[in-house]
């Protein structure tokens, strides 16, 4: 392979996309009920078996939350409104334009503007009611994963309920009288490619014992995305592009916590593929699973869990060692992005074109992006002259730049070159550190502070 031909797959892998704009802001809270809603409602046709009579009075509506709540690195929690002592979301299911890497936008399904869906966090105890509408152009119906809701609610189409129309809407009312990781998806399979899935989060009535200092969560997902194109082929078992939250590493955003603390990382998996999920320098307990808590008496310690589909894994660790330590799924597909520079030799072949050709194509995209191959890890004159090289060597492509964020304030230089895929980072940082962070996150670093960003 010659040296241009490999940076054309170089360059392939990263601009061989369309150029489509940011995804949306999370749209929501624009829905009222209507009368064919409320008119369900009181004719109880939504009734919980499981018996929201015998629960005592939902918390206080009004003032902080009682419990800590769930980080969603790169995805926004749904806001709700009170209605008496009812939780009331209005979700909706649309299109969604989703930047998974700098150079990479994709039409996917979502919900409010965002793919994966927001975040939906209650309190056990809780009775929410979701004003749901369709904007897809096809039917479509909520399925609550886990969660022991009466089959009125349990969002099948034909099964438990009519599926619900282009352009209609739908009530989901229930009492979350369990805790733990729940999500809710589409309850058609290939709508759950599109990306129509999020977090359904129900924290206990009484804390979980020990305190956790700070509550991540992780959507893992898997896509099938042609070169050149931006829909992903939901009927594929072969995969070019992995997700955490709907972004591939080195875009993901890092989690922040501080020397010392307790934390908590929940893990869904919503795709077509097991994710073995492990964690650097540090070991785990695993603390609940998509059925609630696990008692104390079944942990032990690991560093690796697999997510299943269909799974929530929940694991916590004492953040006792400071570093920026990786959380990634250890299969060795997964730790990549869209492997295009490895389509000649090995995978697809290309369509027909001279390398002169292809060259010139990659110059004009090249001249249209602020991006340059640099950093390359060294490679051995003889290289060439080894069987089976080269693998990973050249496809280290650093974008510090491109990926920047608050979170990412003082990693090494090139650090972006290691990350792709189904890859993150959590940042523990001793108290001074982890407080300049914070004050970093809610205010953008200044241009005269990005120029001293490194860490030497
Ligand atoms: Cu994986």
């Amino acid at each position: 392979m010659s040296g241009d031909r490999r940076r054309f797959f170089q360059d392939a892998a990263f601009f061989g996309a369309g150029f489509l704009g940011l995804a949306e802001a999370l749209r929501g809270n624009t829905q009222a009920s209507d009368p064919k809603t409320a008119r369900a409602i009181e004719q109880g046709r939504h009734h919980s078996p499981y018996g929201n009579h015998k629960k005592k009075e939902p918390p206080a509506p009004t003032g902080p939350d009682p419990y800590l709540r769930m980080t969603t690195p790169d995805l926004p929690d749904l806001p709700h409104e009170m209605d008496g002592p009812v939780k009331v979301f209005h979700l909706i299911a649309e299109p969604v334009k989703r930047k998974i890497a700098p150079f990479k936008t994709i039409d996917a399904w979502g919900y409010n503007g965002s793919c994966p869906g927001p975040t939906l966090q209650v309190q056990q105890g809780e009775r929410v009611r979701i004003i749901f509408e369709n904007r897809l152009p096809e039917s479509t119906s909520i399925h609550w994963h886990g969660l022991e809701v009466p089959i009125e609610q349990d969002g099948v189409p034909w099964i438990s309920q009519k599926p619900i129309a282009p352009g209609e809407k739908y009530t989901y009312d229930f009492t979350v009288h369990q805790e733990g990781t729940f999500f809710y998806h589409s309850h058609g399979a290939m709508q759950e490619m599109m990306g129509m899935i999020g977090f359904f989060v129900a924290h206990p009535e009484r804390s979980y014992k020990p305190h956790a200092d700070h509550d991540f969560g992780v959507i893992l997902q898997e896509w099938a995305i042609l070169p050149n194109n931006t829909v992903p082929n939901t009927s594929a078992m072969e995969y070019n592009w992995l997700t955490f939250n709907g972004v591939s590493a080195p875009a993901i955003t890092p989690m922040i916590a501080r020397l010392g603390s307790r934390v908590r990382l929940r893990i869904i998996n919503m795709g077509m593929d097991h994710h073995p999920i492990h964690l650097h320098g540090n070991q785990f307990v695993l603390t609940g699973t998509e059925g609630g808590r696990a008692p104390e008496s079944t942990w032990y310690p690991m560093n690796t869990v697999l997510v299943g589909v269909a799974q929530a894994r929940v694991v916590e660790f004492d953040a006792k060692y400071p570093g920026s330590w990786m959380v990634h799924c250890h299969l060795p597909h997964h730790m990549m992005n869209n492997m295009m520079d490895l389509l000649r030799d090995r995978a697809i072949e290309t369509a027909n074109t001279t390398d002169a050709k292809a060259l010139s194509q990659m110059e004009t995209l090249a001249k249209s992006v602020p991006f340059e191959h640099v950093h390359h890890s060294p490679i051995a004159e003889n290289a060439n002259s080894v069987p089976g090289f080269p693998q990973d060597a050249f496809m280290e492509m650093g974008m510090d730049d491109a990926v920047e964020k608050p979170e990412t304030h003082g990693l090494p230089p090139n650090w972006s070159a290691g990350m792709m895929g189904m890859m993150t980072l959590v940042r523990v940082l001793p108290d001074k550190e982890y407080e300049e962070m914070m004050h970093r996150i809610k205010r953008p670093a200044t241009p005269e502070q990005k120029e001293h960003r490194h860490e030497s």
